[in-house]
């Protein structure tokens, strides 16, 4: 049996690349101690022509961000923060939903060890209802042809309760604290590329079916009644599905459906907008 290393051990890289190099992932690894923030690097490096697959990986983010700027907790050697460049072939509406088939990956893998796994929209993992998976998708167009699209993942693996923030204290969660096990960072990473590389090739291969059914199966707010904010217009429908473009279906009351890519959803009857601290 492999030893799990201790929370603290660096990730072998080597060993990854070793493992990985019959994979998309496995030729362009960037691995860091410390960056500001994975994707940032990430971009820099599509931009620069970094071809599809290259991964950027690092220990520890200065400045790990989710969307609208929010901050992102990344604290040394606890949990797996990386991002990589994607340069999919499809029309660029379809793009919204390589960024859910990451989501998707995440909870599929973390469901066969870990109770409690859902998908909550447009793209966090939880487990017993607390985060502990992020995903921020960033793309890149040269006019109407998408260029690349840089994908980061940032997930909780062997934080302690104590390690995170006081003011997301009751929201948040890593894998030590659900299994009550220290996790092996490594391996865990390599299976999850494995796993989105294989949704990802049914992307690529236009099977969009299966990651929306695969997104139905494990979301969490599936048939829960929410209220959907687009700029100043309001709906209140029932959460049936997303659609190719990775866009929400709700069904409204009259019946009729509405597609949206708007994120600002809360329970209907519930509570305040999302904050964009
Ligand atoms: C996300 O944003 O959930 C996307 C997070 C993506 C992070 C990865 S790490 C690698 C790559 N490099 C980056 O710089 N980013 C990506 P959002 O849905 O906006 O959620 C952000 C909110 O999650 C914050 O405002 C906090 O409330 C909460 N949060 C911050 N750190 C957290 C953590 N470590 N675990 C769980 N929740 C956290």
């Amino acid at each position: 049996m492999t030893k799990v290393p201790e929370p603290g051990t660096l990730l072998n890289i080597d060993r990854i690349r070793h493992e990985l190099n019959q994979t998309m992932f496995g030729g362009h690894i960037h691995a860091f101690n410390q960056v500001s923030s994975t994707n940032d690097v990430a971009k820099q490096l599509a931009k620069q022509g970094a071809p599809e697959g290259t991964l950027v990986v690092a220990e520890q983010q200065t400045r790990g961000r989710g969307r609208y700027s929010r901050k992102w907790s990344s604290p040394p050697f606890v949990g797996l923060w990386f991002s990589f460049v994607l340069r999919p072939k499809v029309h660029g509406e379809n793009v919204g939903l390589v960024a859910l088939l990451s989501s998707v990956a995440v909870a599929e893998l973390l469901c066969e060890s870990t109770a409690q796994v859902t998908l909550k929209w447009p793209n966090d993992v939880l487990v017993q209802g607390r985060k502990v998976c992020g995903v921020l998708g960033e793309t890149d167009f040269h006019g109407a042809r998408l260029s690349h699209v840089v994908l980061g993942i940032g997930l909780n693996v062997n934080q302690t309760a104590d390690m995170f923030l006081p003011h997301l204290a009751d929201r948040v969660i890593s894998l030590r604290m659900a299994k009550g096990e220290i996790i092996d960072r490594e391996q865990l990473l390599m299976n999850l590329l494995v796993r989105i590389e294989e949704l990802y090739s049914d992307f690529s291969a236009g099977r969009f079916d299966k990651i929306v059914g695969a997104w139905k199966a494990r979301c969490g707010q599936l048939y829960q009644q929410v209220q959907v904010r687009e700029g100043e217009c309001r709906h209140i429908g029932h959460i049936v599905s997303i659609d190719d473009y990775g866009r929400l279906v709700l069904r409204l009351a009259g019946g009729q459906l509405l597609t949206t890519h708007s994120t600002d959803l809360v329970p209907f009857g519930g509570e305040q907008s999302p904050s964009r601290e």
